[in-house]
């Protein structure tokens, strides 16, 4: 197959998985507090955190982390509202909301932050056609829905919003190739499809979406390089092999890919000097391209040892055991 514009050429050999060099670049990132890079990314300090932490966790070095530092943190990030923020002094938002939940899911600590106000907090951002806004302000985003929804489901309080009208919002936003958008209206996008796909499954209203038609348009992101897009005509990024794999799982339908090509392409964006993944070949490593390039291998089962990983949640499969979650998937 020729090469299209929005494709890479992988470079070769192909590097093996340098698992020790991704653990260390993760602890360096969260010890070395005065480096740039940290500095510049404290607006999204508690997903950083939940990339890391969870990384560490599949590659089995979580206890290497500072449990007491990260749960104090967590616990002066929740602000009066009962919302959660990325940092101290700033604004709560859903996605960090979230980002704590599962963080304090995986250390098994959520007594450490007063979840009767999560979920007044959460529960207000619902707006009366069903779909959540960010926080105070008012953008409403499909993403936003998966984040109100996960956190609840995560409290054991799904039952404090109401998910019939939640769901029939997500619904809004799918399109006619399959895929599902921001908002509804809005191009098909693989992120936002792991998104709604997500309300779906913990809601357990899969058999809303057309299995084949969603399937067909998530292989059709895979590139001759074997890296997957977000969206057509659009470069390939390693965090697409977690937001497309993670949909294809959940579809029953991730042996429409092709496992090899793609792995390749994952082992291709490792920086296999400094440690961790970058989004394409070549590129600078951060925390969140080194989870989704570590969650991509976990869920095509290879022969790493990484732990599994959960594709609605995007947390290790033995904490959403341990929670007693059973979020819904199709069958093959
Ligand atoms: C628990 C894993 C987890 C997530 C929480 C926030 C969220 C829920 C999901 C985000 C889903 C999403 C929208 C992912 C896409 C991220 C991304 C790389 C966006 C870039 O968009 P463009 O348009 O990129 O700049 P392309 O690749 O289309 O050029």
């Amino acid at each position: 197959m020729s090469m299209p514009m929005h494709d890479i050429q992988l470079p070769s050999p192909i590097p093996e998985l340098q698992l020790q060099k991704h653990a260390d670049y993760l602890i360096s990132y969260a010890t070395d507090k005065d480096e740039f890079t940290y500095c510049m990314t404290e607006h999204m300090r508690m997903s950083g955190m939940y990339w890391g932490l969870t990384a560490l966790d599949l590659m089995g070095h979580l206890e290497r982390t500072n449990r007491d530092e990260v749960l104090q943190f967590i616990a002066q990030c929740q602000s009066d509202s009962g919302g959660i923020s990325a940092s101290l002094q700033h604004d709560p938002h859903l996605l960090y909301t979230l980002s704590a939940v599962q963080i304090l899911c995986m250390y098994d600590a959520l007594d450490i932050i007063d979840i009767e106000k999560v979920v007044k907090y959460v529960k207000e951002r619902q707006q009366p056609d069903g779909s959540f806004t960010g926080d105070i302000w008012g953008e409403v985003d499909a993403r936003f829905s998966f984040c109100a929804v996960a956190t609840l489901s995560l409290l054991g309080r799904l039952d404090s919003i109401d998910v019939d009208k939640a769901v029939s919002f997500v619904i809004k936003c799918k399109n006619f190739d399959g895929g599902f958008g921001s908002k509804p209206g809005s191009e098909s996008h693989s992120g936002l499809t792991y998104c709604c796909l997500g309300v779906l499954s913990i809601t357990d209203h899969l058999h809303l979406v057309d299995a084949d038609r969603l399937g067909w348009w998530l292989c059709e992101r895979q590139l001759p390089s074997g890296g997957l897009n977000g969206r057509p005509e659009k470069l390939p990024d390693v965090c697409y092999s977690w937001w497309v794999l993670s949909a294809l799982t959940i579809l029953g339908r991730l042996h429409w890919i092709d496992k090899k090509s793609l792995v390749n392409f994952v082992l291709a964006c490792q920086d296999v000097e400094s440690g961790g993944f970058s989004d394409r070949p070549g590129d600078v490593s951060d925390p969140f391209h080194t989870l989704f390039g570590l969650t991509a291998l976990s869920l095509l089962n290879t022969e790493y040892p990484l732990k599994s990983i959960n594709p609605t949640y995007c947390m290790p499969e033995y904490i959403i055991e341990r929670l007693g979650l059973t979020p819904a998937r199709l069958d093959k």
